[in-house]
């Protein structure tokens, strides 16, 4: 029994090393070089797997996605059929990013950029703050990770809602559920923040028609979005339009439809907008690897796996 790594982007022998330290006894491989009888390989964790890779393995009984999200592995157009994909779910990582939304939800409600500008012209100007109960959040995707953040910045005092695909009950929070309500989540908020996965559903969900429903009664007169989601679900020229023309008074975007983030592309430079190199939730190879070291151990003694995608969902 072998466990292989498919990083072609990431630093392999961290991860191998990782793995080597949490579960010494397992067999750990990595591709390309470090493959060996590919008849021996049951377990592979990967990001971005080229095609045909995993799909010659022909032993293979478990995927492991090494991220919340599956669209890097999905998305190999040679994924063989019916073998079970598993995805991160790891309190590190959901913490991490709570960090991630609470400080960017907070940098705009404090208006953290003003104030930086401000100290670098050397301008004293202590402007009026409001209330956080002033600023109506919407979470779309109350998953794993919006939950989480919802119940934080409810904590902190923010108006929450959320949105999901099915409806949730959490204290204090608005749910809001299907495409059906999605017009009233957008018409009470704010502050847009997306923390939805992949799918052909989502895709292009932060665009012109969706920006132009947000409120515009909060403090700052225009909605503030926030994309820890994916890349593909900013129009990213809508994006930049509705910064230009007021209708969105500032972005903060993790994820982009080609990563890195081309050089040329305008959001770089665009006054309103902050960047981040998809770094909200970063995972931990440690941490990570003792996860999928303790399922492979469950699926070992005939337990069931945890967290498995559901093909048909796409997530
Ligand atoms: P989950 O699968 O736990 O949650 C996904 C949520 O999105 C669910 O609430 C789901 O609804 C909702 N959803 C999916 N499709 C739709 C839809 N069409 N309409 C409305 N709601 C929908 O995922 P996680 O919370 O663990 O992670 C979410 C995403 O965050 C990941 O897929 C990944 O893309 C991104 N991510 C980004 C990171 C970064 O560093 N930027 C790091 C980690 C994750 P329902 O509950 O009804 O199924
Ligand atoms: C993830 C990610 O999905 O890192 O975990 O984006």
């Amino acid at each position: 029994m072998a466990f292989l790594f498919i990083l072609p982007t990431w630093p392999v022998e961290v991860w191998t090393s990782a793995m080597r330290k949490v579960a010494p006894r397992l067999d750990v491989r990595s591709w390309p070089d470090q493959m060996g009888d590919v008849a021996d390989i049951d377990y592979a964790a990967a990001w971005l797997p080229p095609a045909n890779v995993l799909k010659g393995l022909p032993n293979l009984k478990v995927i492991f996605s090494l991220g919340a999200g599956v669209d890097a592995i999905l998305k190999d157009p040679t994924l063989p059929p019916g073998i079970p994909i598993v995805r991160v779910n790891e309190p590190d990582l959901t913490g991490r990013m709570t960090e991630y939304i609470v400080l960017h939800v907070l940098m705009h409600h404090r208006q953290q950029r003003r104030l930086d500008e401000n100290q670098r012209r050397k301008v004293w100007d202590s402007f009026p703050t409001h209330a956080a109960s002033d600023l109506a959040v919407g979470i779309m995707g109350l998953g794993v990770m919006g939950q989480d953040s919802a119940e934080r910045l409810r904590d902190l005092g923010f108006k929450v809602a959320g949105w999901s695909r099915t409806r949730k009950h959490i204290p204090g929070v608005h749910c809001y559920a299907g495409q059906a309500e999605f017009d009233s989540f957008l018409r009470r908020t704010d502050i847009l923040v997306s923390l939805l996965p992949a799918t052909p559903e989502t895709d292009g969900i932060i665009n012109r028609e969706t920006i132009g429903k947000l409120s515009r009664k909060g403090p700052f007169g225009a909605p503030i979005v926030i994309n820890a989601g994916r890349g593909r679900q900013q129009v990213a020229e809508d994006v930049l339009a509705a910064l230009d023309s007021g209708a969105l008074h500032a972005a903060t975007l993790d994820v982009f439809a080609v990563e890195p983030l081309p050089p040329d592309s305008p959001l770089w430079t665009h006054p309103k907008v902050t960047i981040t190199p998809h770094c909200a939730a970063d995972s931990d190879p440690e941490v990570i690897c003792a996860y999928v070291a303790r399922q492979i151990e469950r699926h070992q003694s005939g337990k069931p796996l945890d967290n498995l995608v559901d093909m048909a969902r796409g997530y």
